[in-house]
């Protein structure tokens, strides 16, 4: 698939989902750079950052994008010629999407310890690294149900809940306002994540901070299942991760809207539920309390911190 089509098809949300997005991302950078030819290093170097910038424009919040973005780019690294920097990347992309799949089996593995057999899962929205660890403590015959929630305006409840059922897992299917009304029949919330800031807060699809306010009321846990490239290096230096506005027609019909003035749709697509109401993130690298997300970025993602002073010689994908 050429950049644009997958830039496209990231920013329509026909690919969708952190890790999904971050796999898309580094395939088509694979192809591209097979694809693409130059006379110099320099300007086959051009071509592929134009190309890593379209990707990384697609979508502002989820971090696993820029992060895949940046580690495959790495992968042109000290090469002197055109084949060594094509080589490169495609070696890059080629390690970013093996090692993605093996987190989100790792992180299924550590997640489905933390589910007790008999235990009621509330997950929202679609996330794999969190399904992954409800189907794998069913899978390892722990008997479990969920309650999963709708998901507007995109409805990503509906993909959840197929991928539940044809796992054979019993599932009730609730609209979002309903989350309160069922806490009390709830052991455990498990979600996912589009971002993992340095202090700890969860940046997931809108409506997880209302679900964790509401799970902490009554006292349940909630877990977040996410790979190390899904925190935040920037987040160090103090930038915030912008919150993504989608278009008000996804949860209003222009024809509604239009006979509507004085009524402006606001459609973030994600929010932010502080540290103190998670109790424990799980990466591939284990599981951490929230607290620890410094060390995560320090440990994996440490060069974000250079960035920000990026010498010309030095530092991933600067040289060619
Ligand atoms: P995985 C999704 O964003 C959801 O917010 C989900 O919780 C998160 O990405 C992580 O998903 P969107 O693309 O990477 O639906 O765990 O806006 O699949």
């Amino acid at each position: 698939m050429s950049v644009d089509e997958t830039a496209e098809k990231i920013k329509s949300m026909e690919i969708r989902g952190a890790g999904r997005i971050a796999r898309a991302a580094a395939e088509s950078l694979r192809d591209h750079a097979l694809a693409t030819n130059a006379p110099t290093c320099p300007a086959f170097k051009q071509k592929m950052e134009q190309a890593a910038d379209l990707l990384t424009a697609t979508r502002p919040t989820a971090v696993s994008l820029p992060n895949a973005v940046h580690i495959v780019m790495a992968g042109l690294g000290p090469a002197k010629t055109v084949e060594e920097a094509r080589f490169g990347v495609v070696q890059s992309a080629d390690h970013f999407i093996q090692s993605s799949q093996q987190a989100v089996e790792k992180i299924a593995q550590f997640g489905a310890r933390h589910i007790r057999d008999g235990d009621t899962i509330l997950t929202h929205c679609n996330s794999e690294a969190a399904l992954g660890c409800i189907i794998e403590a069913h899978r390892t015959g722990k008997e479990i149900s969920v309650f999963a929630t709708e998901v507007r305006p995109r409805n990503q409840g509906l993909i959840t809940i197929r991928t539940l059922n044809d796992a054979g897992i019993k599932t009730s299917f609730i609209v979002d306002s309903a989350v309160r009304s069922f806490i009390h029949d709830v052991d455990l919330i498990i979600v996912g994540a589009d971002a993992v800031t340095v202090n700890g807060a969860v940046v997931n699809k809108i409506g997880t901070s209302q679900v964790a306010h509401t799970a902490a009321e009554a006292r349940v846990n909630m877990i977040v299942a996410a790979e190390t490239y899904k925190f935040a290096p920037r987040t160090i230096m103090g930038e915030l991760i912008e919150i993504e506005e989608r278009p008000g027609s996804e949860v209003l019909s222009d024809e509604i809207a239009r006979t509507l003035p004085n009524v402006t749709v606001r459609n973030p697509a994600f929010d932010v539920t502080p540290a103190e109401f998670v109790d424990l993130i799980v990466t591939e690298a284990g599981a951490i309390p929230p607290q620890m997300a410094y060390v995560i970025i320090r440990d994996y993602l440490g060069w974000g911190i250079e960035e920000f002073n990026p010498s010309p010689v030095s530092g991933p994908g600067t040289r060619c």
